[in-house]
């Protein structure tokens, strides 16, 4: 019997100050990271497209946070470094992807947009937009066919969200009661393409409406409120209720791409986002009120920048890789 059931309201997640701290820690590392990979690309040593996640911070702390490595699965698009830092993965391995290096997290044959770590069950990275949409589906089948009690978060965007598959997918997932938390990041445009030129429902939380899967919208810049959507959507899932749709409102301070003329938006618009809706800011002034010292936060601050100035120098240090290497995993078996 189809699944009529709501989703219970998402609250606020109560952190603790030490969780709350984790968390931004988290956001910075993912903000300085991304700094610090847009300031190689103008250097020259990141070659191909590089897109940066600075602004979106708050999503994937906040879901990551909620879910288990090494049980759950998680997949997305083209904008991934930000997701593997909260996924726990190591940022010189990530860095050195972006340089093209030997000892990158792919080789080095990868680069920016084609990032996997199975270990970690993180399966990209991937450049065609709506494509992890029935991948994610997949591998939320194979959860639910091997029994291993995982949920597979499937990330996409307001423009992936109008893609054919997408809905074959939702079809799909509901219909088989899939284990897929399906995770929409609308930062409000698809390149240069805004959701009110693009989309004739712009409440994307109501997508899967026509195959009954339900829907919750969220303040993506605020990372308790991404935490509290997440333990719903989990509990939904890991009870075998099928498939759900969180809705995330967030936004990117930087071009789509590293070659953007960002001629689309105003310079206030953007301003407004950085200056009033920062969810590092946010999490930082709640934290004072918690009781965390300047000095505590900047301490925090010094201690990303050394991790980012290691993987950096990693990257640029660490050999390119054998041109021996050029035709190996092109294909899984050799023909
Ligand atoms: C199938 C396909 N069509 C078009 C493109 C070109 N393209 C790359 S990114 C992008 C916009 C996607 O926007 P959105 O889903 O909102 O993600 P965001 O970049 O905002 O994270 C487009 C159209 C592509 N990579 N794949
Ligand atoms: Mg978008």
């Amino acid at each position: 019997m189809p699944n009529r059931e709501r989703p219970q309201d998402p609250k606020r997640f109560k952190a603790t100050k030490d969780q709350l701290l984790q968390f931004y820690r988290e956001m910075l590392l993912i903000r300085r990271f991304e700094e610090r990979a847009g300031q190689l690309y103008g250097l020259g040593l990141i070659g191909g497209f590089c897109h940066l996640y600075i602004g979106q911070e708050a999503v994937a702390v906040g879901l990551q946070s909620a879910m288990t490595v090494g049980k759950d699965s998680v997949i997305t698009g083209y904008r991934d470094h930000g997701h593997m830092l909260a996924y726990g993965i190591d940022p010189k391995v990530i860095m050195a992807e972006l340089t093209g290096r030997a000892a990158g997290i792919s080789k080095g044959k990868g680069g920016s947009m084609h990032m996997f770590s199975v270990e970690h069950g993180f399966y990209g990275g991937h450049g065609i937009v709506g494509a992890q949409v029935s991948l994610g589906t997949g591998l939320a089948l194979k959860h639910q066919y091997s029994g291993d009690g995982g949920v597979c978060l499937t990330y996409f965007g307001d423009g992936a969200v109008n893609q054919g598959q997408v809905y074959e997918s939702f079809n799909m997932a509901q219909l088989w009661d899939l284990p897929v938390i399906y995770a929409i990041e609308n930062n409000k445009y698809a390149m240069g393409t805004s959701i009110e030129r693009s989309s004739s429902e712009p409440l994307l939380y109501k997508r899967g409406e026509s195959f009954r899967i339900p829907g919750i919208q969220v303040d993506g810049m605020d990372v308790l409120a991404v935490r509290g959507a997440a333990e719903v959507a989990l509990e939904w899932t890991r009870s075998g209720k099928g498939p759900i749709i969180i809705e995330f409102l967030t936004y990117r301070y930087r071009g789509h791409s590293m070659s953007d003329p960002a001629k689309y938006r105003t310079r206030e618009e953007v301003q407004d986002y950085r200056e009033h809706h920062d969810p590092i800011d946010r999490a930082a002034k709640e934290l004072e009120t918690m009781g965390v010292t300047e000095e505590e936060l900047k301490a925090i601050d010094k201690e990303i920048k050394d991790i980012v100035v290691e993987a950096a120098k990693f990257s640029e240090e660490a050999p390119e890789p054998e041109v021996s290497e050029l035709h190996t995993d092109v294909l899984v078996e050799t023909y």
